[in-house]
């Protein structure tokens, strides 16, 4: 590389005397390259701290470069690969993506490091390319706000400064200048010429390597110096940032919120809802335990103070409700589980809650619904939209604005302060957390988040069953065995539960009891097992008379469906 650089023309002279020598005086060999890789990544810390700092100090949480980055990467996800996430990932889909983004970062951070050693403009380009990106990601957001282009820009361009300052502070300085090799040509001549000859020019040239060794060594520690700076000022901003984007957080208004008691409670859960099967599905979620799905890269933090929810659109009379308005509606509390269309036969992503909120319909009706709309807008304090068929809100059923889940206010995750819940159709269409706005529309007027990627527009929880114990690939013992599951149909209920071993004939299970037809429903069964290996098997009726289909799809556009099994063996 020096080599070829020698003979570069677009590099001056007077610049090819001094670097090479200098470097190939403070560092050789790989390391090197290590330290100019490192210098890369001490400057992208700095930017991303300077970035959070801004953003902070803006307290704009979506304007942060990562996160925006991130949640933008969300929306041109493809369906397929959402689905591969939720599949493998689950609830900690987002973790692995910021996890994912940052090493990504990294990497191109030691690359520009790189580059920088000896191209410290093209090296430059770097930070400024990512400045770019995350201005444009942050400007593209939803909820998005100008000032949102200020944490990027001003991070790139302390990213930029961090770089030149570091990559300059490696070469030599002007305060302990290194002596060109012209000046120690003429040091050795002038020895010689003095007649000291070889015992003359030895001194002389100690003397000149001490003064070297003193230059490099105040380089080398000035070089230290900046790092060190670099890496303070990288946690400090970032580190500061995170505390005052902490400013925002609402959990201790959720804490201190105290909920009224409904106007009409749920009919309590009956007592054999549970099935007394070690290891199975509890029959209420704990809320610990409850799935989470959302495209949201950081929680919303809505203050239940500053919380309205607009209805308006094809509404004769729009309103807008405070919080404290929404909870002097008479409040209905229900069990009612929620499941997602990403979830898979068999899957787990379905959870079952008390939940307690507004009911829906007579606040849309006093908003004054005009005729031909068909559809409500939703959307969520971070820009999420889900559109929601009208009729399905309006049929009876207890569609709600829910403001508690399982006795408590709602979690945060779960759309603290306030999330639409209704009873039969997957989430995408109807469970809208954060909620703050309802736009009564059409679906040929409008579209929502995941209806404009493909998915259905009508929505309704497609039958489902699953065996939950024994679990897959279990070893048991041959003799009598608990075989217990649990099936939903919500809004329709399930009527029937049947199970079958290997090829074998189906039989019937024993239903549990449910509060209604909006939860799930727990089945249980006793196997006389045999020894081998044997395929477990189910399949439900839901209270139309339908029953599950063997044939198996994927969850993409409408809700998987196929019969669930497992693998156990007997012994
Ligand atoms: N604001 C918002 N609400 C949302 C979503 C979202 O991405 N953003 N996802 C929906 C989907 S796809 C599902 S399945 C349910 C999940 O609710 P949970 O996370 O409380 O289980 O929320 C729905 N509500
Ligand atoms: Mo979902």
């Amino acid at each position: 590389m020096g080599r070829k650089r020698d003979r570069d023309p677009a590099h001056p002279p007077a610049l090819r005397l001094r670097t090479p020598d200098v470097t190939a005086k403070r560092a050789t060999g790989p390391s090197r390259w290590v330290t100019a890789a490192l210098r890369g990544l001490v400057a992208a810390a700095v930017a991303l701290g300077v970035a959070e700092l801004a953003a902070g100090a803006l307290g704009r949480v979506s304007s942060s470069p990562l996160l925006a980055v991130g949640a933008g990467f969300i929306d041109l996800t493809p369906v397929w690969l959402k689905d591969f996430a939720i599949r493998h990932f689950g609830s900690n889909d987002k973790t692995v993506l910021l996890f994912g983004l940052g090493a990504g970062v990294a990497v191109a951070a030691l690359v520009i490091g790189l580059v920088s050693r000896r191209h410290l403009v093209m090296g430059l380009a770097g930070p400024a390319a990512f400045g770019a990106v995350g201005v444009l990601a942050a400007l593209t957001r939803p909820v998005a706000e100008p000032v949102d282009a200020v944490p990027s820009a001003v991070g790139a361009l302390a990213g930029m400064a961090a770089l030149a300052l570091l990559v300059r502070g490696a070469r030599p300085s002007a305060v302990a200048p290194r002596p060109s090799p012209a000046a120690v040509r003429t040091a050795q001549s002038t020895a010689t010429s003095d007649g000291g000859a070889t015992e003359a020019s030895e001194p002389v040239n100690g003397a000149l390597r001490r003064s070297e060794d003193a230059g490099a060594g105040i380089d080398r520690r000035r070089a230290l110096l900046t790092s060190a700076g670099a890496v303070g000022v990288a946690a400090a901003s970032g580190v500061a940032g995170r505390l005052l984007l902490h400013r925002g957080d609402v959990s201790s208004v959720r804490a201190d919120l105290r909920l009224p008691r409904p106007a009409s409670p749920a009919r309590p859960v009956p007592s054999g809802a549970q099935v007394p099967v070690p290891q199975m599905t509890p029959f209420r979620t704990p809320d610990k335990d409850f799935y989470r799905v959302d495209t949201a890269l950081t929680l919303p933090q809505v203050d239940p103070r500053d919380w309205t929810l607009r209805i308006h659109g094809m509404a004769a009379r729009p309103v807008e409700l405070t919080f404290d308005a929404l909870l002097r509606e008479a409040l209905i509390e229900r069990d009612i589980t929620l499941s997602c269309v990403s979830n898979q036969v068999g899957g787990d992503l379905a959870g079952n809650a008390r939940w307690l909120g507004a009911p829906l319909a007579p606040l849309l009706r006093r908003a004054g619904i005009r005729s031909g709309a068909d559809q409500i807008l939703s959307r969520s304090s971070d820009g999420m939209t889900l559109s929601t068929p009208l009729e399905a809100i309006l049929d009876g059923r207890d569609a709600m604005i829910a403001v508690g889940m399982n006795g408590a206010p709602l979690p945060i995750v779960h759309g603290f302060p306030a999330r639409l819940v209704v009873p039969g159709l997957y989430g995408y269409v109807s469970a809208t957390k954060w909620v703050v706005d309802l736009k009564v529309t059409r679906f040929a007027t409008d579209r929502a988040y995941w209806t404009r990627r493909g998915y259905a527009d009508h929505a309704p929880i497609k039958t489902f069953s699953r065996v939950d114990v024994p679990k897959p690939l279990a070893a048991l013992k041959a003799g009598r065995v608990a075989v217990a599951g649990t099936a939903w149909a919500q809004h329709r209920g399930i009527d029937a539960v049947e199970w079958q071993v290997d090829d074998g004939p189906w039989r019937p299970a024993r239903l549990a009891p449910v509060p209604g037809l909006d939860t799930w429903r727990q089945w249980i069964a006793e196997w006389d097992a045999a020894p081998g290996s044997h395929t477990l098997r189910c399949r439900a009726t839901d209270g139309t008379g339908r029953t599950q289909p063997e044939h198996r799809t994927p969850p993409f556009p409408d809700g998987a469906t196929g019969w669930h099994s497992v693998v156990v063996t007997v012994t």
